[in-house]
């Protein structure tokens, strides 16, 4: 699966509260591959981008969960990931299909 997604960061790896100045919404374009969610700047990152950017701007899913945040009220179809080194990101997607599809994706892989 892939797709333009905004990302928020809430907690880094080992639960640790993600600094004030790295929690702001930034819009990227997500890739589903290996069990890993790459996140790019758009379309053509992964083609242009070097091994060592891809393994930076990835997200293990294995043993992630993706639930709807239905406690975060700001924005609509956001969900939140759980990694399994206790990161946590809220996804916002464009509607409740493309969150269903997101969800789906990162728990069925
Ligand atoms: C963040 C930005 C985010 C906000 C976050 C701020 O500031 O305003 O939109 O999250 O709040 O820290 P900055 O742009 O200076 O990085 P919300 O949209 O969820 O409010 P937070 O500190 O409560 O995570």
């Amino acid at each position: 699966k892939k797709g333009y997604v905004m990302r928020k960061c809430c907690y880094d790896s080992n639960a640790k509260r993600t600094p004030f100045h790295k929690r702001s919404w930034k819009m990227f374009y997500c890739t589903v591959r290996d069990l890993v969610l790459y996140l790019h700047k758009d379309e053509n990152g992964f083609r242009k981008s070097q091994m060592s950017d891809n393994l930076h701007n990835a997200i293990r899913i294995h043993h992630a969960l993706a639930t709807k945040a239905t406690d975060y009220t700001k924005k609509q179809f956001v969900f939140r990931l759980q990694t399994a080194d206790q990161a946590e990101y809220l996804f916002q997607t464009s509607d409740s299909k493309e969150l269903q599809s997101w969800i789906e994706t990162i728990n069925f892989v």
